[in-house]
This record gives structure tokens, sequence and C-alpha cells, in this order.
């Protein structure tokens, strides 16, 4: 069935940003914004994303207790948009692609990948990390949207950024793990970083940079915490050199076959937004 055009004409007007707005994610390395997308939409598109998830669940069968840390943390599956042309639709569509690029400042952006992330019902913490040291992108201007797919009170585990981190230098070649929790969680009370952690209504969305530390509360609710991401990088965004074999898998998974050094724009890392 052809998804209805109210919710496409919805995924795809802009929602308009202001320059204060782009000031704040560009000084606490992330913005929470309210009402991205209508509740229609997002009542659309969760049935669909949870039962890809499901069916494509790699730990399916494992019991929460005999999953290691990063498995209580989440169930994740990645390019959900190669799945189910109705999921490209939103992981393709302009509404989200033109606030990535509007906040990072580029004349355009690619996919870097989507994923949704689970926590089931008790799972774990996500613990303190930045992403961008799994990505050997060349700059960093790139940003992840963070979309829960229900509305999400702190004690189902939203996610929680350190404000202004992502000028710190700190962590950044710590993967996530234990040791990423205890060692971010010491130097953020050093730091003086301020943990921000708020509810989500159903619709608001995040958008957070590479180099932003964040994680996530368990999620202590009986239900599970659905959350959709899509990774956004610079159009122009170049293959570095890779500086650990997290980022070699990521090269393996997303970059095709680009040259060290050149544009990232393989068949996975489309343009999905650019600027008149
Ligand atoms: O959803 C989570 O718990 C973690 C998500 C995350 O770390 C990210 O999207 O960068």
């Amino acid at each position: 069935m052809a998804t209805p055009q109210r919710i496409i004409k919805a995924i795809n007007e802009p929602y308009l940003l202001t320059s204060d707005d782009v000031q704040a994610f560009r000084e606490d390395g992330y913005i929470h914004l309210a009402g991205v997308l209508p509740d229609a939409v997002l009542e659309y598109y969760e049935p669909i994303i949870s039962k890809i998830t499901q069916e494509h669940d790699p730990a399916a069968g494992v019991a929460l207790e005999d999953k290691d840390l990063y498995g209580k943390a989440f169930i994740q599956l990645g390019n959900l948009w190669q799945h189910d042309a109705q999921v490209t639709e939103l992981v393709f569509c302009k509404r989200l692609a033109r606030l990535a690029s509007e906040l990072i400042g580029t004349q355009g952006v690619r996919l870097y990948h989507d994923q949704s992330l689970y926590k089931e019902p008790s799972g774990g913490i996500t613990p303190w990390h930045v992403d961008q040291q799994y990505w050997p992108m060349d700059s960093s201007k790139n940003v992840t949207a963070w979309i829960p797919l229900q509305s999400t009170p702190v004690e189902m585990g939203p996610l929680c950024f350190g404000r202004g981190s992502h000028l710190k230098y700190i962590a950044r070649d710590v993967k996530i793990s234990d040791e990423s929790e205890r060692i971010i969680a010491q130097a953020i009370k050093k730091e003086k970083i301020i943990e921000i952690q708020v509810p989500y209504a159903l619709g608001d969305v995040s958008f957070h940079s590479g180099w932003t530390l964040h994680r996530a509360g368990g999620n202590a609710t009986e239900q599970p915490r659905k959350a959709h991401t899509i990774i956004y990088m610079d159009e122009q965004m170049r293959l570095k050199k890779r500086r650990s074999q997290n980022q070699e898998n990521d090269r393996i998974s997303w970059c095709g076959d680009t040259a060290d050094g050149g544009v990232i724009d393989g068949p996975l890392t489309p343009i999905l937004y650019r600027a008149d």
C-alpha cells in the first residue's frame, strides 16, 4: 500500500530553525527540537520499523540476562532503508535532512547510515561515549537525528547529553564500554560539564554532533524504548585514514570503494538534501 500523501508531505516540508537554534546547537553540541514529526507520521512508520527490527534482530532469542553490556543496552539494526521502501521515504526525507544540513552549516548532506535502537523492558544503560570515534570521517561536519518512536519519559532511557562536551576532546578513542562510562563520568565531574536529560514528547527529535558526549539510562518501564536514528554528514565528507579497527569496519560497511581522501559518495551514502 502506498504511503498517504499527507504523510509524504509532512516529512518533506521544512521545519524552520531560528538563528538561536543554530547557535545553540553549535555551542551545546546538540539540540532537542519539539514537534518535528507529527503524531500521524510516527504512528504510520513505527509499526513498519518495529516489524523489521524484530524480524532482523541479530540477537533474536537471546534472553536479556544472557546478553553483554552492549546487547543489554539495545537491539541494534543498521540501514533499515535497504529493507523497506517506506522506511526509505522517512530516512531520505527532506525535513530531517534539511535540519541536519542547516545545523552543521553545509550546502548539503549525505546519508551515512540509519539504524533502529530498541531498549528492551528492563534494558540496561547506554554507556557514555562519542560516536565519531567509529567513523572514518575527515571533519566533524556530521550529526545524528535521534527519533524516539513513542513519547519517552526519563525512566524509559532517553538520550542524555554533556552540554558543550563536543569542544572538550574527552575520551575520543574509547569505544563504548564499561570503561567509557567510567572515564567519561569522571571527566564530566572534573570539567563541570552539565548533563541534560529530559523526556521526549512524541514528535520531538534531537540532533547531536559526532563528538558530543552522550549516554542513556536503562529502561525501567515494561514497554520497549523504540528509537530510530539517521546519521548525516557533509555532502563533501572525505574518507580519512582509519585509526582503529572500528573505523575500518565502518569503511567496509558504508563507504563502498571510496579511496582514502576521496568524497564518500558510494551507493549507500546518497545526497539527501542540498540547498538551492
Ligand atoms: O539510543 C541510545 O540509547 C543510544 C543512541 C546513540 O548513542 C546515538 O544515536 O548516537
